[in-house]
């Protein structure tokens, strides 16, 4: 049986002449050599025995094969190169297949390691590699923020008050307080920065007597959150210095000065009207009536009424002929002429003070607590300020501050009046 390479290369021989023969065989021999090369380098040495016989086949002769070599060795030759070519076909996808997953799958470290720029295929993985890195990008993770409630002012004196506000877990980073004189947000001043999870702050530094706006305000890198405006007054002012110079006139010399005389409808020049032996302006002090005698009181005499405030429990008797005025709720003015009035003014006992002097002495730490005196209601204790025209007391609810303001004159012409509406102050439980 011929194998078809032999058939043509007898065919070959037949129709060729003898020069074309010796090109041909030349041809042939430049044939087998690449058959042979190829054969060398991609079979396996088991297989390399055969390539004698393939030789003397081509060249017509027996002679150099082995003794071994005969048609049987033939089919096993065939046999061979088959199986030779499956190999290199599947070793040749290995090594595509390898070198796809090494260039390609794999370039990623690989490039990085070989640190070898310029390979269009790395390249390409390079930028086919950002989808690990996509998933490290920050999402865009927006949180609304909470606004602040409830911003309430406790402790309030006249400089200083304590803010607080309520909200909710959030993403703030913190909180930023304004604060302005007037309700108006966009020139308020920043405060100050507190943490996150501060919800108060005392604010310190402020004006008495003065009304405040704040707005308290949540932030973070992306959003903000503020508060509604809420505002609040800080203590009244301490009353002004006592006049340096104090006049006024008592000609009989009975405590009570000429306009004081008019108040009470006593003789000026009688110290002594009823003739009890205590002088008018001792009787007055002490709430009797200095035109008679035997025991008879001012409450029950034209020259004074009482006062009564229901909305805070006191009352204090004042002269018939003073006009009061409600300033505020919790403010009551009494006028008795031109710039000259009493005040009678309440605020909280926010810091649960058991006394005036104590109460006094925080507020104003500069005054020496030995100048103040003590002043005894009807049913209360209390204290005097150092200069006399203001008077404190205190009930766990209350503190009651009577205040008297002698205006622009320099006369105190109402002093022993004033101490006698402090010695008639008292407090009742239920509004009557
Ligand atoms: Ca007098
Ligand atoms: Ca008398």
């Amino acid at each position: 049986m011929k194998y078809p390479y032999e058939i043509f290369y007898m065919n070959l021989f037949k129709k060729k002449k003898k020069e074309q023969l010796t090109e041909h065989v030349v041809d042939q021999k430049a044939i087998k050599s690449q058959v042979l090369k190829l054969e060398i380098h991609t079979m396996p040495k088991k297989f390399l025995g055969v390539k004698p016989k393939a030789s003397s086949k081509i060249g017509g002769k027996d002679a150099t094969a082995g003794p071994g070599l005969g048609k049987p060795k033939e089919h096993s030759l065939k046999k061979n190169i088959i199986i030779g070519g499956i190999l290199i076909v599947v070793l040749g996808s290995g090594m595509a297949l390898a070198a796809y997953f090494f260039v390609i799958r794999d370039t990623g470290p690989v490039s990085e390691a070989n640190n070898q720029p310029s390979s269009s295929t790395k390249r390409e993985a390079t930028t086919t590699a950002p989808s690990p890195p996509a998933a490290q990008i920050p999402e865009p993770k927006v949180i609304k923020l909470i606004n602040p409630t409830r911003l309430t002012f406790t402790g309030i004196k006249r400089d200083s008050a304590v803010l607080s506000w309520r909200t909710s877990p959030d993403d703030r980073q913190g909180f930023k307080i304004y604060q302005n004189s007037e309700n108006n947000r966009s020139s308020a001043d920043l405060v100050n920065t507190v943490s996150a999870d501060i919800k108060s702050f005392t604010l310190s530094g402020l004006d008495c007597g003065t009304r405040y706006y704040y707005w308290v305000e949540a932030y973070s890198a992306s959003d903000l959150a503020v508060s509604q405006a809420e505002q609040f007054t800080t203590l009244e002012c301490p009353p002004p210095p006592a006049p340096l110079a104090t006049t006024f006139i008592d000609a009989d010399r009975d405590l009570l000065t000429e306009a004081e005389e008019k108040i009470f409808a006593t003789d000026p020049d009688k110290a002594d009207s009823d003739q009890d032996g205590f002088l008018d302006g001792q009787e007055v002090l002490n709430l009797f009536d200095p035109r008679f005698a035997q025991g008879a009181t001012l409450v029950d005499s034209n020259s004074i009424r009482t006062f009564i405030s229901n909305e805070f429990n006191y009352r204090l008797f004042i002269p018939t002929s003073w006009s009061e005025k409600i300033v505020e709720a919790d403010k009551i003015r009494f006028e008795a002429d031109n710039n000259v009035f009493f005040e009678v003014i309440v605020e909280k006992n926010l810091d649960n003070f058991s006394s005036a002097r104590d109460w006094y002495v925080d507020q104003f730490p500069s005054i020496p607590e030995s100048s103040l005196t003590n002043v005894q209601g009807q049913n209360i204790s209390g204290i005097v300020s150092p200069d006399g025209l203001t008077s404190y007391f205190i009930t766990p609810d209350y503190i009651y501050t009577l205040t008297y303001n002698p205006g622009l004159k320099q006369e105190l012409n109402y002093l022993t009046t004033y101490r006698m509406m402090v010695r008639s102050f008292s407090l009742f439980a239920d509004p009557f």
